[in-house]
């Protein structure tokens, strides 16, 4: 039976985590897509170079034609511009919206049976492009953010209390931007619910408000160190659990931007949910309940979603 096949639409810095952890994994053969001549080559090379010393069998390639990713099982979307210090993820959506055409068309024509996990920020209103500009069923187009947004929580939270990061859960809902909605209630260590672990003293609900707020400037935090880009690491390691999940008819739950209509009272929206991922794709929306404060916090986060899909509809990505 033949490998499935990935491709990595960006060649950039998540592009080319992507394909070495794709390769380490052996989730399949990987091509990595880039406009920049040499980029997606030299790094596909330098990959499978590594092969012998890893001990993985998936064959790399680089290419500058989308003819290159026919028939890919997953793509994900990275290309277009990352911010810089000082920028947030919204002054992105004019550039990276004519990329999303290009993209989509890219992957209508070549690869219209693939899952496919956007990248590109601002993350909620590009994942809405890339399915109107690829035509593919919203339930094969998700935006990956939730899974990284969480891991930031679950990582500070398990600095806080002392305990093994694999023992945290975190639930985040809502837009990938300052408006996320990281829900304590939901957020556990080994099942223990957060709220019961201020109450059991083993932080404050100042320290854990502190750790809320520096998840959602989780990105900003790592640009402003970087000075020349952002995160890379953590948000490609968050795409391939997403990946793996749907190769692998895994049936994970995962929070991700995902096309709402019904659920949570939301009707035609992109935006993060819990969801149900396996091999058809996004297979079930979790329709949670929330408390008032919680489901307040929910609208604006999708108030701003809105807001920026709006701002799409509004831009001619030839223009832009
Ligand atoms: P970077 O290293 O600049 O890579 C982007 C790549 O896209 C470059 O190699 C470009 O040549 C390529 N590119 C530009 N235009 C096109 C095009 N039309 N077709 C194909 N390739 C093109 O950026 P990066 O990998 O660090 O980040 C990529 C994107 O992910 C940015 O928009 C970031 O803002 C975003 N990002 C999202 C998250 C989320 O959690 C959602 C986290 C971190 C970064």
């Amino acid at each position: 039976m033949a490998r499935p096949k990935i491709a990595l639409i960006g060649a950039g810095q998540i592009g080319g985590t992507l394909a070495h952890l794709a390769a380490i994994k052996e989730l399949g053969d990987v091509v990595l897509f880039d406009i920049a001549e040499g980029t997606p080559q030299g790094k596909a090379l330098d990959i499978a170079e590594s092969g012998p010393v890893e001990g993985f069998d998936a064959a790399l390639r680089g290419t500058n034609d989308y003819a290159d990713i026919a028939g890919a099982d997953v793509c994900i979307v990275t290309a277009g511009v990352p911010r810089k210090p000082g920028m947030s993820r919204d002054d992105l959506l004019g550039i990276n919206l004519k990329v999303m055409k290009s993209v989509g068309e890219g992957i209508k024509a070549h690869a219209p049976d693939a899952f496919v996990i956007c990248i590109t920020n601002p993350l909620d209103a590009m994942v809405w492009a890339l399915q109107q500009y690829s035509g593919l069923p919203a339930g094969k187009v998700v935006g990956m953010a939730g899974v990284l947004d969480a891991a930031r929580f679950r990582h500070f939270l398990s600095l806080e209390f002392d305990v093994s990061m694999k023992d945290v859960t975190a639930f985040v809902l809502g837009g990938h931007g300052d408006t996320m909605v990281p829900l304590t209630r939901y957020s556990t260590v080994a099942g223990i619910p957060l709220p019961d672990l201020v109450e059991m003293g083993w932080t404050t609900q100042d320290k854990l408000d502190a750790i809320v707020q520096r998840t959602r400037d989780g990105g900003a935090e790592i640009v402003g160190l970087l000075k020349t880009g952002s995160a890379f690491y953590a948000p490609a390691a968050s795409a391939i659990e997403m990946a793996e999940a749907y190769l692998k008819d895994q049936k994970r739950l995962l929070p991700c931007a995902a096309w709402v209509d019904g659920a949570l009272g939301l009707n035609g929206i992109y935006v993060g949910v819990p969801t149900i991922i396996g091999a058809g794709g996004i297979e079930r929306v979790v329709d949670i309940n929330l408390r008032k404060d919680e489901q307040e916090m929910f609208d604006k986060s999708v108030d701003a979603v809105k807001g920026l899909v709006e701002a799409c509809k509004g831009i001619d990505p030839a223009l832009a």
